[in-house]
């Protein structure tokens, strides 16, 4: 007669228990949802500007038109301009227009400025970027510039 062979358990691979799952939904909680890198995907992002990142405008009525990769909350997005002198202004944004953008409007003297945009994308999440550029006076020369000469060219 043979005794049965004690039964073993096969070794099973650690898993992650109940309460150590619950353990890491807690901490993601905590870390918000900002700072979780699975949504990340959809914030905005600015595709697009004018005046374009370190570009330059004439002086005077300025159209600014920020473009992004996503639909974004107008009503609670802003632009803020930083003057030559670091004045701040928050502009009006314009309330109509495709949804992936803002615009709105300023009167400029030549100097150098900076858009500050802050914008609430559709999935809940903040991003905000600045843009340096220059307003160069309307019409502005180089020196020794002018209307160029007449030229006879072939002979
Ligand atoms: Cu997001």
């Amino acid at each position: 007669m043979t005794l049965p062979k004690p039964h073993r358990a096969a070794p099973r691979p650690a898993a992650p228990t109940a309460s150590r799952v619950r353990a890491m939904l807690a901490l993601a909680a905590l870390a918000g949802p900002g700072l979780v890198p699975a949504v990340a995907a959809a914030h905005a992002v600015l595709v697009a500007s004018v005046p374009a990142t370190g570009g330059s405008v004439d002086a005077g009525p300025v159209a600014v038109t920020l473009r992004y990769n996503s639909r974004i909350d107008r009503g609670r997005s802003k632009i803020t301009l930083l003057r030559p002198d670091s004045a701040a202004e928050r502009l009006a944004v314009e309330a109509d227009g495709p949804a992936d953008q803002l615009a709105a409007a300023a009167t400029l003297a030549p100097g150098a400025y900076t858009l500050r945009w802050q914008v609430l994308a559709t999935d809940g999440h903040i991003t905000r970027g600045d843009i340096p550029f220059t307003v160069a006076p309307p019409n502005a020369a180089m020196p020794g510039a002018g209307p160029a000469p007449a030229r006879t060219a072939g002979n």
